[in-house]
């Protein structure tokens, strides 16, 4: 077997943890020959519930799981981390505005930011998925100067599976059949799910949709608004399915996509007119561990221009509101 690798999971208590941890542990994410150590980080009331999740993960005997602990500690659960999984964050409460919500948030991952800077190793992958997770992301990358931008990321890949798969229903082919979906800019409402690229079996998705409008009226408000629908029918918000792109993203990141494209929201390297460093949903490839944005696609014309623009403007104003702590 090869040496275990260190995962360090936030919010290891929640919902979406809970949907996560089973699965890694399983031997989904990794392979089935990867041994794994899970450093579990959850705050100081949740530690009776997450000592739960522990035994709950002993009961299942897994023969990768080469050990598993929990902390309320940052800088515990970091340590030496190869891979670190943001989930938990400060969830919007009633009466809660945007920009308290950003405040909060900003302090929990400016605060784990520092604590990776200080003791992940140097090539620790970074994925955030707690909300807002671009601009959590950022903050994350801002406070560890001394940790590569590039290990930082954040959580695209649920946005990108929803709009693979309301496609796929659409022109009545397999999921599998479709390749080169793009989810542009920030995981939220205003991000552009385009699949003027997209190909089923080679052939052009675009070709297949013939009415005009379907994809602003009804596919792009569709995907933007999953998140509410599913929070609407299941009385809770979506765990399994983020669970699910946690386990893809960081998978495709770490073992390769075979020249595939995914969408995964990275810090610019200034790619399509994107300010440097803004942490923004592409599509990408990744190769040995690197990832690469998929260059020379045409956002030129007016409805791509515009959707660029109201994602993008977004994030500078996420990042204005949080510029004085960092
Ligand atoms: P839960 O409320 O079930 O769990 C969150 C856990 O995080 C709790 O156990 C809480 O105690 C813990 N926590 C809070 N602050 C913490 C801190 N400073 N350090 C360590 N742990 C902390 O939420 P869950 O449904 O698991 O969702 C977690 C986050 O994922 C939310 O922010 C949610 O908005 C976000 N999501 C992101 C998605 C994406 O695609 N990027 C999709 C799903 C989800 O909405």
């Amino acid at each position: 077997l090869k040496p275990p690798v260190r995962i360090a999971v936030t919010g290891a208590a929640g919902q979406i943890a809970y949907a996560t941890l089973f699965r890694i542990a399983g031997g989904i994410m990794l392979g089935r020959d990867q041994p794994v150590i899970l450093q579990l980080l959850d705050l100081p009331h949740a530690q009776k519930a997450l000592q739960g999740v522990i035994m709950e993960m002993h009961d299942c005997a897994f023969p990768l799981l080469e050990d598993i602990f929990a902390t309320d500690d940052p800088e515990t659960a970091f340590k030496d981390a190869d891979i670190a999984i943001l989930i938990g964050a400060r969830p919007r409460t009633q009466g809660m505005e945007r920009s308290d919500l950003l405040q909060a948030n900003a302090a929990i991952f400016k605060t784990q930011g520092e604590a990776l800077n200080k003791v992940a190793k140097r090539d620790v992958k970074v994925l955030v998925a707690g909300n807002p997770a671009n601009t959590n992301a950022y903050i994350a990358m801002k406070s560890a100067p001394d940790l590569p931008s590039e290990n930082f990321s954040a959580l695209m890949r649920l946005d990108h599976h929803r709009a693979v798969s309301q496609i796929a229903e659409k022109i009545g082919r397999p999921v599998t059949s479709i390749e080169k979906m793009c989810v542009w800019g920030n995981h939220s409402p205003t991000m552009y799910a385009d699949f003027r690229y997209a190909t089923s079996n080679g052939e052009s998705v675009a070709e297949m949709i013939t009415e005009p409008d379907w994809h602003s009226e009804v596919y792009m408000p569709k995907i933007a608004q999953r998140g509410a629908a599913i929070i609407e029918a299941r009385g809770a918000s979506s765990a399994a399915s983020a669970a699910n792109a946690i386990i893809y993203h960081l998978r495709d990141w770490i073992l390769g996509t075979s020249g595939k494209w995914v969408t995964m929201a990275v810090p610019s390297d200034g790619s399509y007119g994107i300010p440097e460093g803004i942490v923004f949903g592409f599509p990408v490839i990744c190769e040995n561990g690197n990832v690469e944005i998929v260059q020379g696609l045409d956002l030129s014309d007016d409805f791509s221009k515009a959707h660029i623009e109201l994602t993008l403007n977004e994030l500078l104003e996420e990042r204005e509101a949080v510029k004085h702590l960092l």
